[in-house]
């Protein structure tokens, strides 16, 4: 058993969490209703009354908001309340299209820091700890989520940012720092600067706190084993308030959601259907406590399984897997449904580092799927097996993983460009 930040809520008996999430869910609606005009003209639409939601047993009967709604309703219109009672902004950086804006109150402020010290606390940090948040700053949620986070568990808290590697490793060896928080992608390559310029002896790091973006099993225990610590994924995103929504705790495989503030639904992502435990398919969160931002039944997209068996670290909160995609990032090809992720297991099964690149074009009216991946620096000294036979290998388990031919080719390191914070893998021509 762990430590805990809010042991009496985070190990609360499940039916205290029913009752409290009864008791939030009623309140959260009517309030909603009263004060979100775009959500009430849905309800009506839809024939449903506050008075309809009398438990977490109703929360199906409530309509869905989806990505588009916020575009309709932007940039205030899903607000509920008032501007004068807002104190931040956060916002998405639009790479799967349209900016979400996202407003807060201090309240909500208060609530998102908590659940972020919950994270930091589960990865093993204590005040003692020097905790050093290389997510972005400023309108990305990450750094501010996690800076916040840190303070409340009273870490020496290192606003970095992103950028700047050298300066980076500089604080790391000099402070001290024993947690790091960025991308899983910053942290393969930080893991990989810092071995190459032979300070891995220098860095105090004990833990890493890793999300915002996908990342495999595989690549987890290459981070771990490049930094010497224990790697913990955590999730979030802005709409819902940024990391921390849910994170991992020493059991590592799954992140426990903070269900006293978010309740979690998988649907099936076709039919809008509400699917049984165990079942993957689209996360949905009602935000039963936010005050400025509060979304009801919001699909993220999101594709992962759910699952209440009980936790070895004492925690009660249902745990998600880790993303398997989303319903937006797979790829179709040829007919064939692909996710990154199933790409970057067989890479990393293969020794290669997550440096890599997708690239989908169609030639005459046929998909085409190209592998990109750097050699690392241990295989170009080993001479047991050439560049053809290992894109052969490549090929042959990508096939296998995948039910379709790649066409792969190995680049030299450093090739390919490397990213601050979400890592762009993905280059589909088609849509161009
Ligand atoms: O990425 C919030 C965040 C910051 C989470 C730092 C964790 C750490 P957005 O920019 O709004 O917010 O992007 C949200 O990123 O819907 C997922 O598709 C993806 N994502 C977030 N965390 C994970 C994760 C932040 N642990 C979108 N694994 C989400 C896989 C993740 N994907």
């Amino acid at each position: 058993m762990g430590n805990y930040y809010q042991k009496e809520i985070e190990c609360a008996s499940r039916d205290k969490i029913i009752a409290i999430q009864n008791e939030k869910l009623v309140k959260q609606v009517k309030r909603v209703y009263e004060n979100v005009e775009y959500y009430r003209k849905k309800m009506d639409e839809k024939g449903v009354k506050p008075e309809d939601i009398k438990s977490i047993d109703d929360l199906h009967k409530l309509p869905f908001l989806m990505k588009s709604d916020l575009r309709d309703a932007y940039p205030y219109g899903l607000m509920g309340k008032p501007l004068s009672e807002c104190v931040r902004i956060q916002s998405t950086s639009g790479t799967t299209g349209r900016r979400v804006v996202a407003f807060y109150t201090q309240h909500d402020i208060d609530i998102w820091e908590e659940c972020c010290a919950r994270a930091i606390v589960a990865a093993g940090g204590t005040k003692d700890d020097v905790c050093h948040v290389s997510y972005g700053y400023g309108l990305f949620t990450g750094g501010p989520g996690l800076n916040g986070g840190s303070h409340k568990v009273g870490c020496l808290t290192l606003p970095m940012s992103s950028g700047n590697t050298e300066r980076q490793i500089q604080f790391m060896t000099d402070l001290g720092s024993t947690i790091i928080c960025c991308t899983p992608s910053y942290a393969a390559y930080l893991s990989e600067s810092i071995n190459e310029r032979g300070v891995r002896d220098q860095i105090k790091l004990k833990a890493g706190i890793f999300g915002a973006e996908a990342w495999s099993e595989e690549m987890r225990k290459s981070i771990e084993k490049g930094l010497g610590i224990k790697a913990y994924d955590i999730y979030g995103l802005t709409e819902i308030s940024g990391p921390g929504v849910s994170f991992e705790c020493e059991e590592q495989n799954g992140m426990h959601i903070n269900e006293d503030h978010f309740i979690a639904e998988i649907i099936d992502p076709e039919t809008g259907e509400v699917l049984p435990e165990g079942s993957v398919g689209e996360l949905v969160f009602t935000c039963i406590d936010k005050e400025a931002f509060p979304l009801l039944r919001y699909r993220t997209r999101d594709l992962c399984v759910l699952s209440r068996k009980q936790c070895s670290c004492g925690r009660t909160h249902v745990k998600m897997s880790r993303l398997m995609g989303r319903t937006d990032d797979m790829l179709i090809i040829r007919g064939v449904n692909v996710f990154p992720s199933q790409i970057e297991t067989v890479l990393i099964k293969d020794g290669y580092q997550a440096n890599y690149q997708i690239i989908v074009d169609r030639v005459n009216n046929s998909d085409t799927l190209d592998v990109n991946v750097e050699i690392t620096p241990e295989m170009l000294t080993d001479t047991t097996m050439g560049i053809s036979e290992r894109e052969k290998q490549l090929v042959n388990d990508l096939k296998a993983m995948l039910g379709i031919k790649a066409a792969v080719h190995i680049v030299e390191p450093k090739s390919i460009a490397r990213s601050e914070g979400k890592a762009v893998r993905i280059i589909d021509k088609r849509k161009i």
